[in-house]
């Protein structure tokens, strides 16, 4: 009885805590070539660069805007590795713009691929691209007004999308923004978040009927959300995953050298997030 009260009130916590999506984070083969074709095709910022010698690995992160307020890519690439396979699990990154047909036209002068043609989305009426990365990383593109948070979804396919969205609501606090049904194109979609799905980013979940498995590939890695208590988040998650499946990869604590403390997990579905001390990563930042 007392666990259950605890368990209880420890549940409330994702939706006390201060969150925000920070940045999502994949392996590219050539530094130069992505962040050249995400600046001039998609008018991204380049942020920042590391270099890690000794671990042999570069990152690069690129967005619209500062970290500080928005959600950003942090590019890996791991010397000598120049390909990866992205599955048939991660489903996209979006930008959303006021001009769908002006920036396919820029990525297709710019020599990038179009894998899909501007137009109103099938079963519905918003006007959307595909476009293909030089990794092959599927980036569709919105039509909508000024947004302050252009760099807009991270889609990715799941098995059960209640379990889904039990386990992003109960483990992470998120909200279930919207959910679609298109029976005529077999696929139902949650956008979970934490604030308006215009706004900022969300989460874009597609359940594919009768889809249960996909496989992750090596490229795309995870999401990271910031948290004010990642020993208490990740108490948590702990919860939900026994009764949602998912699992801690990485204990709550400082990462050796950094010193900013982070937990990350796998959701049912084996996707992974990072949740981050929301006051270390800005600290990271100065
Ligand atoms: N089978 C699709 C289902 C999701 C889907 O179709 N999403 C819409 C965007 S919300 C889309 O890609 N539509 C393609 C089109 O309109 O051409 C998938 O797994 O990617």
């Amino acid at each position: 009885m007392a666990e259950a009260a605890a368990n209880a009130e420890l549940l409330e916590w994702p939706k006390k805590d201060k969150r925000r999506f920070l940045h999502a984070v994949y392996r590219v083969g050539d530094l130069d070539r992505t962040i050249k074709f995400y600046t001039e095709c998609f008018g991204m910022k380049l942020l920042r660069k590391r270099d890690v010698p000794e671990e042999k690995y570069s990152n690069a992160f690129l967005g619209f805007g500062p970290e500080e307020s928005h959600f950003v890519v942090e590019l890996t690439y791991n010397y000598g590795e120049d390909s990866y396979d992205i599955g048939t699990g991660f489903g996209h990154f979006a930008i959303a713009t006021e001009d769908v047909y002006k920036l396919v036209e820029t990525v297709r002068a710019k020599g990038g691929s179009v894998s899909r043609e501007p137009g109103p989305v099938k079963g519905g009426t918003s006007v959307i691209a595909f476009v293909k990365d030089p990794d092959g990383y599927a980036f569709e593109i919105i039509q909508r007004g000024q947004t302050p948070e252009p760099l807009c979804q991270v889609m990715l396919r799941v098995g059960d999308l209640d379990r889904s969205i039990k386990f992003y609501e109960k483990a992470l606090g998120m909200r279930l923004l919207r959910k679609i049904d298109r029976p005529e194109h077999k696929y139902t979609l949650a956008m979970m978040g934490y604030a308006d799905e215009y706004e900022t980013t969300v989460l874009e979940l597609t359940y594919n009927y009768g889809v249960t498995e996909y496989t992750k590939g090596n490229a795309y890695a995870q999401v990271a959300i910031s948290t004010d208590d990642v020993y208490k988040s990740a108490e948590v998650v702990n919860v939900v995953t026994q009764e949602l499946g998912g699992k801690i990869s990485r204990q709550p604590g400082p990462i050796p050298g950094i010193n900013t403390k982070i937990t990350s997990f796998l959701d049912p579905d084996g996707w992974k997030t990072v949740l981050v001390d929301h006051e270390d990563f800005l600290k990271e930042l100065q």
